[in-house]
């Protein structure tokens, strides 16, 4: 894709001239787990474990596409070191930090005691420089899971891992190998600056908006929207391609710190069950993925255990996790693809019997666009659209049609006068200030959708009514309180937060007794979508399998729709609340859950 021969070359010459195989050239610049033509997570494989684990932040060099620049780093790579417990251990994970600012890691999707759950200003005071903090806790559960930085925009910079927990007893997905997959998101321009830019532009790397000319071009997805519905995007002044804040002319996709071109490949055996744990640890990618001519079965998501579901593709939003098992029966490579949700460019690598093998490499398909359901305007149609019909177009020519985009001549021609700002649809505590663009109108739960852009995609794509917890869930209790929680933002100046209030604002937190029941409904106001995660918990996302909930502690909620999860708050402490898109969480969409009392026993 970009140039990146030179190191590639480079890297195929080291690892001809070494005599034990090419994995172990990049012993400096990968842990064992990630490099490429590993046979997956072996015994004999140096991986963190036990009861002592030392772990370094600092600054390391991290190469990709041919370029090198600096990232934040774990034990000096990137991703960080692998690290495997076992359900019913006890861990000491001492960190220091080597840099010039605060660091902090936070164990995503561990259930702990919440002074170390590692989120500065919440459950402790973070980690200075050249200061050590002990975490100790105790391993409660089983899964994979992942670690990463809550400090500041370090997490795009490098600072995460993988992290996986063995079942105290059998394990209930049975496999013959293992192969971790980290997604992940890579710039050389500075995080702040990606910020600072986003702020003042709130589409400033979407680079593939619309055109008048692209109406009329063949194959372009804007010649599917009927007229009326551009128009009304123009006249909202937003735009339906804006699917991802930062796209792949920003990003390189990487599968184990590996870019497209440097094929990360993970070897098999023909007639294998092969357990794939993939990991989104991306900033702000969401991913689509597939592997081309082999099914896909899902057996965990979020470290929890689901029935098996086979799919074709499943979209992994950032911080989320699947376990899947893939078994590739033929002496053959194949091509694991993970393209960004807007289709601007994809991680690629490899499954294969013997390093060097490849198979083809599907191209990006088109991009997808918003519609009115993302819009929060499901089902409200065309029809409702003050009687526009789309008939009386037909007689018109392009130019004419185009003349009337750019002059904003549609007014009085029904949607566009239509208030995406109704107060009235807003709960009573909502604060709708400069920081709310737009209420969701008519918001449908969007459990059982596919993810953006693959409604049409000719093949089995997971959705959550997919998922059914293998286990019942623990607790049978209904809910004794219904919450309303609305993910809100102005597009523009790129503020995001919750009901309205940004985080930086004196925000109250979110009460919860200890041991409540509650049902949580989180109504995106926006029409970008939002994966939320909840520290110290698990909740059931409530999609139509009472008592089979499946138990996530990540939510992608879509845009103008909204998802209901039922948690019971029985960890008590303050823990985080947030979006897990970087730059959103950032920009004020994060708050603090309050589990009270903190002991006292069951309340
Ligand atoms: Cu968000």
């Amino acid at each position: 894709m970009r140039k990146s021969s030179s190191i590639l070359d480079r890297r195929a010459f080291l690892a001809g001239t070494a005599a034990i195989g090419g994995a172990a050239v990049f012993a400096p610049l990968l842990p064992a787990w990630a490099q490429s033509g590993t046979r997956g997570l072996k015994p004999d494989m140096p991986t963190l474990s036990g009861e002592d684990i030392a772990l370094r932040i600092g600054h390391s060099p991290f190469t990709v596409g041919g370029r090198t620049g600096q990232a934040v780093t774990i034990n000096g790579t990137v991703p960080a070191p692998l690290i495997r417990l076992r359900e019913g251990q006890n861990v000491r994970i001492a960190v220091t930090n080597t840099l010039e600012e605060d660091t902090s890691i936070h164990w995503h999707g561990v259930l702990l005691p919440f002074q170390m759950d590692g989120v500065p200003g919440v459950s402790f005071p973070g980690i200075r420089p050249g200061e050590t903090f002990v975490y100790e806790f105790p391993i409660r559960h089983a899964g994979t899971f992942w670690y990463h930085s809550h400090s500041g925009l370090q997490e795009q910079l490098g600072h995460y891992g993988p992290l996986i927990f063995d079942p105290a007893g059998a394990d209930p997905v049975a496999y013959d190998r293992e192969h971790v997959l980290v997604l992940s998101d890579w710039s050389f321009m500075n995080p702040h600056t990606m910020l600072r830019k986003l702020k003042a532009m709130g589409d400033y790397f979407n680079r593939q908006q619309l055109t008048v000319a692209g109406l009329f071009r063949t194959g372009d997805p804007e010649q599917q929207m009927p007229l009326s519905e551009r128009l009304m995007w123009d006249r909202m002044r937003m735009d339906p391609t804006d699917i991802a804040d930062i796209t792949g002319t920003t990003y390189t996709y990487l599968i184990n710190g590996h870019g497209p071109q440097e094929n990360w490949t993970g070897l098999f055996r023909p007639g294998e069950r092969v357990r794939l744990r993939v990991i989104n640890a991306s900033a702000m990618t969401v991913f689509n993925v597939r592997i081309p001519g082999l099914p896909i079965t899902i057996v965990q998501a979020d470290g929890n255990n689901v029935r098996p579901v086979k799919v074709d593709e499943f979209q992994i939003s950032v911080a989320e996790t699947y376990d899947a098992i893939v078994e590739p029966a033929d002496d053959r490579a194949y091509t694991i693809v993970a393209e960004s949700v807007d289709r601007s460019g994809m991680g690629r690598g490899t499954l294969a019997p013997r390093m060097g093998m490849t198979a083809a490499v599907p191209p990006l398909r088109p991009r997808p666009t918003l519609g009115m359901d993302d819009m929060g305007m499901a089902g409200m149609g065309h029809g409702s659209m003050g009687g526009m019909d789309h008939g009386s177009m037909s007689g018109m020519d392009h130019g004419a049609m185009a003349a009337m985009g750019q002059s904003g001549g549609m007014t009085g021609m029904g949607m566009g006068d239509m208030n995406m700002r109704d107060e009235s649809l807003a709960p009573p505590d909502m604060k709708v200030g400069v920081g709310v663009d737009m209420i969701a109108m008519n918001p449908q739960d969007s459990v059982g959708k596919p993810g953006l852009g693959l409604a049409n995609v000719g093949h089995k794509v997971l959705v959550y009514t997919d998922l059914v917890a293998l286990e019942p869930n623990p607790d049978p209790r209904p809910p004794s309180r219904s919450l309303e929680i609305h993910l809100t933002g102005n597009m523009e100046r790129f503020m995001w937060s919750f009901d309205g209030r940004q985080f930086s604002e004196v925000v109250e937190p979110i009460r919860f007794a200890r041991n409540e029941r509650v049902r949580v409904t989180l109504v995106n106001d926006t029409m970008m979508q939002h994966p939320i995660h909840l520290h110290g918990h698990f909740f059931e996302v409530v999609n139509g399998h009472p008592g089979h909930h499946p138990m996530k502690h990540t939510v992608n909620v879509l845009p103008g729709s909204k998802i209901t999860f039922d948690l019971t708050a029985d960890n008590p402490g303050d823990w985080a609340f947030h979006c897990h898109l970087l730059f959103h969480m950032h920009a004020g969409m994060f708050n603090v859950v309050t589990v009270r009392p903190l002991d006292g026993g069951p309340a």
